[in-house]
């Protein structure tokens, strides 16, 4: 079985258990959270795994490894509903993803992150602080202004894309960022939420041992 190293509180985490949960994949679940050294990405073991250090990041029973969020989302769509059969809108669900990690991460994410966890303390800065809103509402306008043409990022359907996204959008306001007003990505957020087999952030895997 495989396992995936993955932080409870983490939005990048928590689309991987998002979508193993959606396609009903079974795994060993490693919990990894912030722990001063001791933190288990900070391991020599855990950096043969991931060089970079982070989660989430899957091994398998081979032992081979697989990180970045993104690139794990892709392994396990690869051939299911959560990818686009047209060409088009699947390279438009690639477009959200990548538009994720350059520009909603790095802004709605971070934001977040610098409040919830006090080991970011150092970056709240209020030049710092006011810099992100102002980049992480652009990346959310940016999203209100597809989501209030059509129900979903990429097609008709829910895809890679959504998952990707609601990750640290459904918790933005952790981050101080104004979802509310934004009417086509509240919308989104439910019809998200109330797809079948949907899990929530605190959700986990029963322990299988
Ligand atoms: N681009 C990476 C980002 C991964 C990342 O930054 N993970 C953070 C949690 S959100 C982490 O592992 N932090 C623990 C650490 O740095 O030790 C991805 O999408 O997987």
């Amino acid at each position: 079985m495989i396992t995936l190293y993955s932080m409870p509180s983490s939005g990048n985490s928590y689309k991987v258990r998002l979508l193993l949960a959606h396609l009903n994949v079974p795994y060993n679940h490693v919990a990894v959270e912030y722990d001063g050294d001791s933190t288990l990405t900070r391991t020599d073991d855990f950096l043969t795994k991931n060089p970079a250090g982070k989660v989430p990041t899957v091994e398998f029973d081979n032992g081979e490894c697989l990180s970045e969020s993104n690139a794990i989302l892709h392994y396990f769509g690869e051939g299911t509903r959560f990818v686009p059969q047209d060409r088009l809108t699947r390279a438009r669900m690639y477009q959200w993803m990548f538009f994720e990690q350059n520009f909603h991460e790095s802004t709605v994410a971070v934001r977040s992150a610098v409040y919830v966890y006090p080991q970011r303390e150092m970056d709240r800065s209020p030049e710092r602080l006011a810099a992100l809103l102002d980049a992480g509402h652009k990346a959310l306008d940016i999203m209100e202004a597809q989501l209030s043409n059509g129900p979903y990022l990429a097609g008709g359907s829910l895809s890679l894309a959504d998952i990707c996204l609601y990750g640290y959008t459904h918790s933005a306001e952790n981050g101080g960022f104004d979802i509310s007003s934004r009417k086509g990505i509240v919308q989104w957020i439910n019809r998200v939420r109330e797809e079948p087999g949907h899990v929530t952030l605190d959700w986990l895997p029963q322990p299988t041992f």
